[in-house]
C-alpha cells in the first residue's frame, strides 16, 4: 500500500513537496496537509482526491490513514512538530534545520534516544544530488588521498526582506556545515568568520556576504563564500583538495550554446531548480527506507551537531573572533 503522508507546512517548500509526492515519488501520497494559515493548506490540498487540511499538527497526526510525517514549516516550529510525531511513532523527514539551535536539537535528541531507534531523516539533500554523490565516491575511493581543504562557494540571487546577517549561517551555511561533514566523515570543531564590507545589492544594516572559515577534528580546513544578494542566480561549487589531486563540482556546465560571436550557458536561479533532482531523490529515499522500516541518510545527530556548528559561526561573527564547537558525546544511537 502506498504510504500515506501528512505533510506539515504548504509554504514554498511544502507545496513542492506535495507536488513532488504526488507527481514524482512513487510508493507515497498526500492523505492531509497541515498550515496555521488554512487558506494555504486549501490551495495545496484542491486537486488532490481525499486531501484533508488541518490547522494543528497534533490533531492531524492522529488520524490512521497518516503513516508518515514531512516537516516544512518553519524552523522554529519543527520541534514541537518532531516531538508530537514521536508520540505517535510515526517517521519522520524534517526539512533543515533539525531545530534553530543546539539546546533545542539536543531535546529532540534525548526524545529520540528514549524511543530507542532513529525515526528522522533530516532535510539535508545535498547528500542526494548527483554532483556531491559522485564527489562523495571518489572521495571514499582514496584515490586522491587524505582531503586537507574544501572551498565552497554559495550564492543566491536576493535574499528576503525578512533575511538577517545570522540566517547566513543558520540558513545558509548549514547545507555546507552538514555537506563538510558528510563529505569528510569529520567533525568540525571550530568557526571563524570574516566580513568584507558589505555590497551595494545588500539591503542597508545587512552583512553581505561573508567568509566563514571552519577546522575539523581531521585537521582540514573548509572555507564557505556566502553571498545572498549576488543579483545573478543561484550557485552552489565545491573543489577538495587532497594530496594527490583535487575535485571540483557545482559549475553548471550544463548545456554550451555558441551564437552571435559569444560562447555561455545559464545559470539556475533558485534553489528549487539548482537541486530539483536532489530533492526527488532525497524524498523517495525516504519514501522507501520508510516502507521497509528502516531511517537512513542524515539523522538527529546531524541536526544536533550541525546546530551547534552553526551557534558557534553566529557567535564567531558577533564576537569577531574564533569560537569551538562543543558537541555532547556521541549517542550509541547514532554511531
Ligand atoms: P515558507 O514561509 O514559504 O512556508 C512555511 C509555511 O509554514 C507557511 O505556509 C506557514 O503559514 C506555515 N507555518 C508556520 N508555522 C506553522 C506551524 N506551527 N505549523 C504548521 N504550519 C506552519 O517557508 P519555506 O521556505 O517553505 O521553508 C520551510 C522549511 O523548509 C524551513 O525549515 C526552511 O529552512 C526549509 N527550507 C529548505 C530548503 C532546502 O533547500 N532544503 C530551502 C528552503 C527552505
Ligand atoms: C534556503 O533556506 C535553503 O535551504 C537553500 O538551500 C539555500 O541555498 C538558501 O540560501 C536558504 O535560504
Amino acid at each position: 500500500d502506498a504510504l500515506g503522508v501528512l505533510v506539515i507546512g504548504t509554504g514554498r517548500m511544502g507545496a513542492d513537496h506535495v507536488r513532488r509526492i504526488e507527481e514524482v515519488t512513487s510508493g507515497a501520497r498526500v492523505v492531509a496537509v497541515v498550515d496555521v494559515d488554512p487558506a494555504r493548506a486549501e490551495q495545496v490540498a484542491a486537486g488532490i482526491d481525499g486531501c484533508r487540511t488541518y490547522t494543528d499538527p497534533v490533531a492531524a497526526m492522529a488520524s490512521p490513514d497518516v503513516d508518515a510525517v514531512l516537516v516544512a514549516s518553519p524552523g522554529v516550529a519543527h520541534e514541537a512538530a518532531l516531538l508530537a510525531a514521536f508520540s505517535h511513532d510515526l517517521p519522520v523527514l524534517c526539512e533543515k534545520p533539525l531545530t534553530p539551535d543546539a539546546a533545542s536539537a539536543l531535546r529532540v535528541l534525548e526524545a529520540e534516544r528514549r524511543l530507542g531507534r532513529r525515526r528522522v531523516q533530516v532535510g539535508f539533500m545535498r547528500r542526494y544530488d548527483a554532483e556531491y554523490l559522485k564527489l562523495k565516491s571518489l572521495l571514499d575511493t582514496g584515490r586522491l588521498g587524505r582531503p586537507l581543504m574544501l572551498h565552497n562557494v554559495h550564492r543566491n540571487m536576493a535574499s528576503p526582506p525578512w533575511w538577517t546577517s545570522a540566517m547566513h549561517i543558520n540558513d545558509s551555511v548549514v547545507h555546507e556545515i552538514d555537506v563538510t561533514r558528510w563529505l569528510l566523515g569529520q567533525e568540525i570543531t571550530a568557526v571563524t568568520v570574516l566580513c568584507p564590507r558589505p555590497s551595494v545589492n545588500a539591503p542597508e544594516g545587512l552583512q553581505d556576504p561573508q567568509f566563514v572559515v571552519m577546522e575539523t577534528d581531521g585537521g582540514a580546513i573548509v572555507d564557505v563564500e556566502i553571498n545572498v544578494n549576488c543579483g545573478f542566480g543561484y550557485q552552489v561549487r565545491a573543489e577538495v583538495v587532497c594530496e594527490r589531486g583535487t575535485a571540483r563540482i557545482g559549475d553548471g556546465r550544463g548545456m554550451v550554446v555558441n551564437s552571435a560571436g559569444q560562447w555561455g550557458g545559464t545559470i539556475a536561479q533558485d534553489f528549487i531548480e539548482r537541486f530539483e533532482d536532489a530533492y526527488d531523490r532525497e524524498v523517495q529515499a525516504w519514501v522507501d527506507a520508510t516502507r521497509r522500516g528502516e531511517v537512513t541518510g542524515p539523522g538527529v545527530w546531524d541536526g544536533y551537531a550541525v546546530a551547534a556548528v552553526c551557534e558557534a559561526g553566529v557567535r564567531a561573527r558577533t564576537e569577531g573572533r574564533r569560537v569551538e564547537v562543543e558537541l555532547v558525546e556521541r549517542p550509541a544511537l547514532y554511531r
